[in-house]
């Protein structure tokens, strides 16, 4: 779909503990400071019932069926869109989101083995077609990811076998070799002043005509 709208729209993607979280706060710090009018939202819990939606889904006591999860992903998604993105796109906003339409084709499609052209045609339902002008996938070994996190992982996707974090890894890196005027990919593993270093590099290639970056780099 064109970009028809004034701000932009970038996705942040990877498996378990590669570290989006804690670089997307250094940004959002940095961004603040130099001025830059933006926001920092996830999928799913963007929003209030996104965020009752996220803690169904995440409840590692709650025994949840394969397409019941694709719906509510997609459901939380189609709030968040309509809510929050879209308005402050159209508002001039840098919209910085910390999973989007591709974690459900890496988790869904590639990992649980839902059908790809379903899972496309609910994306594209959920966002009415809004696509992240850039992906950026922080890519890091399954295992190294879920060592950064509590041991035997606390939420109801963490717990999944290591082999199914494996085929979320091998999704993403699939679809970012498919599509690479989209994706940008960030070796995760690296220390976090590096991993920084490089996320601000690549808004800064790709959005200083649209947005106040000067600085960002400093
Ligand atoms: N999911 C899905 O199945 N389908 C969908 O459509 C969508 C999502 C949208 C959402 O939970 C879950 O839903 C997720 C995918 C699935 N699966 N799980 N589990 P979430 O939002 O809580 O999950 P997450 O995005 O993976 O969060 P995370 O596990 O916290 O990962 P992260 O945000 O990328 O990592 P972090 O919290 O910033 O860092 C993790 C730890 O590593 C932390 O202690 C950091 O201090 C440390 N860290 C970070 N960077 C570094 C570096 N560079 N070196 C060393 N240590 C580091």
């Amino acid at each position: 779909m064109a970009t028809t709208y004034k701000g932009s729209f970038i996705t942040l993607e990877g498996p378990e503990g590669a570290g989006k979280t804690t670089q997307l706060k250094l940004l959002s710090r940095q961004l603040d400071q130099i001025g830059c009018k933006h926001i920092v939202t996830r999928d799913p819990g963007g929003t209030s019932l996104g965020k009752q939606i996220r803690r169904i889904l995440l409840n590692p006591e709650n025994p949840v069926m394969p397409m019941t999860e694709l719906l509510l992903y997609q459901a939380d998604r189609a709030q968040h869109v309509d809510e929050l993105i879209r308005p402050a796109l159209d508002a001039g906003t840098l919209v910085l989101c910390d999973r989007y339409i591709h974690s459900t084709i890496a988790y869904q499609g590639y990992a649980r083995g839902i059908d790809f052209d379903l899972i496309d045609k609910l994306n594209q339902m959920a966002t009415g077609g809004l696509m992240p002008e850039i992906t950026i996938l922080f890519d890091i070994d399954s295992s190294a990811g879920l060592g950064r996190l509590h041991p035997g992982g606390h939420d109801r996707l963490e717990r999944e076998a290591i082999e199914f974090h494996h085929k979320v890894r091998k999704g993403y890196n699939e679809l970012a070799k498919r599509d690479p005027e989209k994706w940008a990919v960030i070796d995760a593993s690296k220390p976090l002043s590096v991993v920084q270093e490089e996320l601000r590099g690549i808004l800064v290639d790709n959005f200083s005509q649209k947005h106040k970056l000067a600085g960002l780099l400093e």
